[in-house]
């Protein structure tokens, strides 16, 4: 069998059946989804524990995070409802999906940034792609304070995942990996900022773990619907485990947090948007919140990219960072199929990447001269 002449068109067109569509809604579309699930080499080797570590790299979206999920289904029904505008706040990826998303679409994004603390790459983006950036003296949550007010007093439609449509969209990430592994994994971990991207992919599974037991029941052959499964969802969905920075934990210290810090910018969030959601979510998968220094997310990114050639941004190296530790001391039990995803692309934060990359063993300055870069190798070459 071949795909010649099957062209993948995003996840809207994959996923109709499962999504809020109909045959008359205009998609707009960058062909965002279908991102790899890589099975980690060597890292569980140096974690001397017997698990299956696998990536969901999110950062191999259009626009570089797994923003684009939602952003496809939320311009989409923006433009069927003939919104000529939206607008989001946003620690960066947020704002990058969505102006590229309405570029697309041929409409406006607003977008609130807050200042001078967002990566350098998707702040490019915001302004590559046209959206109007609004900098504003404040933080992510004082951002969507503001823009929750505006979308009352303004004709523009807040994309931001408080619009259930975007829920809907990053939903379909739990059914990419349902297929790829022909089932649910044991642990699902992700880093969490607004918990919205944790709460979809708990539908996600939820939804497919329904349509897999109604399957069962009526194409069973042997039971006539008397096995123990008839009637009730069968338990193959995973734990969920939802990772913050210690900066920024409200999820660990039980309370929103006022002056939220951490190194990983995108999950600069003190006052979630989908607190009791992601709390159900922890109560119905049986998982857990827990926190990362910057310092453990730093060096979990650093591991990703240099024992498994994967650049991921420092929020999204939390869900490794995390997931290290629990695999260590066995709350993660060894046996285990563990999916981390990765949520942004490293290339977003070049500088806080340099940052962490100076010195004598990965930048070598010589001269322009055969015998000194001849010199360099040797002096470099792995033992
Ligand atoms: C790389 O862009 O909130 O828990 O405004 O960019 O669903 O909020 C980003 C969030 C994790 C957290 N990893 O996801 C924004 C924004 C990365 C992110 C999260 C974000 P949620």
């Amino acid at each position: 069998m071949n795909n010649f002449g099957h062209r993948y068109t995003g996840l809207i067109e994959r996923y109709r059946d499962r999504l809020p569509v109909s045959e008359s809604t205009p998609i707009i579309s960058l062909g965002e989804g279908n991102t790899p699930l890589i099975k980690l080499h060597n890292l569980p080797k140096i974690l001397k524990k017997n698990v299956d570590i696998y990536v969901k790299y999110e950062g191999l979206n259009p626009t570089g995070s797994f923003k684009d999920r939602g952003m496809t289904m939320a311009v989409t029904k923006a433009v069927e409802a003939g919104s000529k505008a939206i607008i989001c706040a946003s620690t960066g990826n947020t704002s990058a999906a969505a102006a590229a998303y309405a570029a697309r679409a041929g409409i406006t994004a607003f977008v609130l940034i807050p200042d001078g603390k967002i990566a350098m790459g998707k702040l490019a983006q915001a302004m590559m792609y046209g959206a109007i950036t609004i900098q504003i003296k404040g933080n992510f949550d004082d951002g969507m304070r503001l823009v929750k007010e505006v979308a009352d007093k303004a004709p523009v439609t807040i994309v931001n995942s408080i619009n259930p449509y975007r829920l809907q969209g990053q939903k379909t990430a739990a059914f990419e990996i349902i297929e790829e592994l022909g089932r649910a994994p044991d642990y699902h971990c992700l880093p969490v900022g607004n918990a919205g991207n944790i709460t979809a992919h708990w539908m996600g599974y939820c939804e497919s773990s329904a349509t897999d037991v109604t399957k069962v029941t009526e194409s069973c052959a042997f039971c006539e619907g008397h096995c123990k499964y008839a009637g009730s969802i069968v338990g193959n969905r995973p734990k969920m485990i939802g990772y913050q920075a210690a900066g920024s934990a409200p999820f660990i210290r039980g309370a929103m947090v006022d002056d939220p810090e951490t190194i990983a910018t995108a999950i600069r969030i003190g006052h979630p948007q989908s607190w009791d959601r992601a709390w159900k979510v922890m109560q119905e998968s049986g998982g857990w919140f827990d926190e990362c220094s910057d310092e453990d997310i730093l060096v979990a990114q650093k591991l990703l990219a240099q024992y498994e050639g994967v650049f991921c941004e420092p929020a999204s190296a939390a869900s490794f960072a995390g997931a290290m530790r629990d695999i260590q001391s066995g709350k993660i039990a060894e046996g285990s199929t563990i999916v981390l995803t990765l949520t942004g692309n490293g290339m977003k934060d070049p500088d806080t990447a340099i940052a962490q990359c100076t010195g004598k063993s990965v930048m070598v300055q010589i001269p322009a001269e055969l015998d000194a870069v001849r010199q360099a190798i040797l002096n470099n070459l792995a033992p």
